[in-house]
């Protein structure tokens, strides 16, 4: 890989930047973004902040995550859209109530390890280990990268390193928001015939051999699956792939209206135009990794017209 940075600066100063490629600016409230650029001209952001991406729009495409526009940018709540990283738990805390829903990743700043060029890819490496408060939460010292990888696609590497002498198991996601004309006329293919926990009703079920159609608040996780999801908007005329590798749950969600209207950082009238499939491994499909080992849980998300 042939790196092409501007100097020898270091990839977190506000002042680096790989001309056409990479740079940095201020979201909201001075918050530090990496704006990226590939060279056919798709473009993604990540905030500091939780090493969060906000935006990817591949070349001759509309946006293809959402963001909201209650997102609150105060540097230490999660950005409402995008990707938020879950980790170390997806979800509520299984013991205690007081501590992070979705974890401590994406509610502090990651470190810059790098950023680069190639002729048909800009990457950048973000980091992060837990400080002591975080350790308090889930006790387990660990080393977690986020690998951002963009061309006319979006990849997403996130590798969690054990480095203490116990093993440990955490359950985590790419939260993947995507943005949707109508979340009534969108459905999703590659879920057919597979088991899922419902949030929602409650309980496990099995997805019939027809896609998945939004109807009604839906928060449910696919479990055992390492299958494409394709997300068909025919309103936008196009089809969202999302491939993983490393995951073996699958969870689909979008708020609906009563759910939307009691999240402070997500507008009533927003729900019709997200949908989430976010690449994880909860519940039975939580990982478990040992001594000295790493686990890498991958996205690659990518949209064509159809
Ligand atoms: O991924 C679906 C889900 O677990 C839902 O239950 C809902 O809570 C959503 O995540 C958003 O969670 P957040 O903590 O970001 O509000």
């Amino acid at each position: 890989m042939a790196s092409s940075p501007a100097s020898d600066l270091p990839p977190a100063d506000p002042t680096f930047a790989i001309p056409g490629r990479a740079h940095w600016d201020t979201g909201p409230n001075d918050m530090p973004r990496l704006q990226l650029a590939s060279p056919d001209g798709s473009t993604a952001t990540v905030y500091q902040h939780g090493a969060h991406i906000s935006h990817f729009q591949p070349a001759g495409q509309s946006p293809v995550l959402w963001m909201s526009q209650s997102c609150v940018y105060d540097g230490k709540s999660p950005l409402r859209g995008g990707v938020p990283i879950c980790f170390p738990w997806f979800g509520p805390h299984a013991e205690r109530s007081e501590l992070p829903s979705h974890g401590y990743a994406r509610i502090r700043p990651w470190d810059v390890d790098s950023i680069t060029s190639t002729d048909t890819h800009t990457i950048a490496v973000f980091s992060m280990t837990p400080n002591d408060a975080e350790l308090e939460m889930f006790p387990n010292t660990c080393h977690v990268r986020l690998t951002v990888t963009l061309s006319s696609a979006l990849t997403m590497a996130l590798e969690i390193t054990n480095t203490s002498d116990s093993a440990f198991t955490i359950s985590t996601a790419l939260h993947s928001y995507f943005e949707v004309d109508d979340v009534k006329n969108v459905n999703i293919t590659g879920l057919e015939n597979t088991q899922y926990l419902s949030k929602v009703e409650g309980g496990t079920y099995t997805q019939d051999d027809q896609p998945i159609k939004f109807t009604r608040e839906t928060d449910r996780v696919y479990q055992n699956t390492t299958t494409t999801c394709l997300l068909h908007d025919p309103d936008k005329q196009r089809q969202i792939a999302i491939e993983k590798t490393g995951s073996k749950s699958t969870v689909v969600w979008n708020p609906w209206i009563e759910k939307s209207k009691n999240m402070p950082d997500f507008g009533d009238d927003e729900w019709p135009s997200m949908c989430c499939i976010e690449t994880a491994a909860a519940g039975p499909d939580a990982i478990t990794i040992e001594p000295g080992q790493a686990h890498t849980i991958t996205a690659k998300i990518s949209a064509q017209s159809t």
